[in-house]
């Protein structure tokens, strides 16, 4: 059976801020695998689907034209409770409210500069996924597995 996955998302500040090696450090140094990974400028529409969930809020214009404001990362980790730990690693939405030692704790102050996006349960993950990944992501056998896992 496939390991859980999640899309994960360097927004466009996360990239202009240098940020990318960083945050990728973070997943890989906690034992995820990197099985998605590309730079691409968002259109409009993918970013509309993408926080279609949001359309109602005040502020859905405000976070579309951000997130297509530059080039974003897409990437798609993959391990055990990838979903609920990514969002642990990410941190609070809010950047006054998450924790010293988390991405957004650590790295940003504004909500509207939020740095990162994780998915926030399995199901929109693969939702995301779908979306984000038509092409399919790597399958490949990590040589640490024994070492992550027992
Ligand atoms: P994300 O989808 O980006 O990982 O964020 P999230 O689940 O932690 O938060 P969500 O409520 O889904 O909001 C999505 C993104 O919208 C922007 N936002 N702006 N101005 C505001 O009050 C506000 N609230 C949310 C943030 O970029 C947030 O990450």
């Amino acid at each position: 059976m496939a390991s859980e996955r999640s899309y994960i998302m360097i927004k466009p500040d996360g990239v202009q801020r240098n940020l990318v090696g960083e945050i990728i450090k973070r997943f890989e140094a906690k034992g995820y695998k990197l099985v998605g990974l590309k730079m691409l400028m968002v259109d409009r529409g993918l970013a509309e689907k993408h926080y279609a969930d949001l359309s109602s809020k005040p502020f859905f214009s405000a976070l579309v034209d951000y997130i297509i404001s530059g080039p974003v990362v897409s990437m798609v980790w993959e391990g055990r409770e990838v979903v609920k730990m990514g969002r642990t690693i990410i941190g609070a939405t809010k950047p006054s409210e998450s924790a010293p030692g988390t991405i957004r704790g650590d790295f940003c102050i504004e909500v509207g500069r939020n740095v990162i996006h994780g998915s926030d349960s399995v199901e929109s993950a693969n939702h995301e996924i779908g979306l984000w990944f038509p092409e399919g992501v790597a399958e490949y056998e990590s040589s640490q597995k024994a070492w992550i896992y027992e």
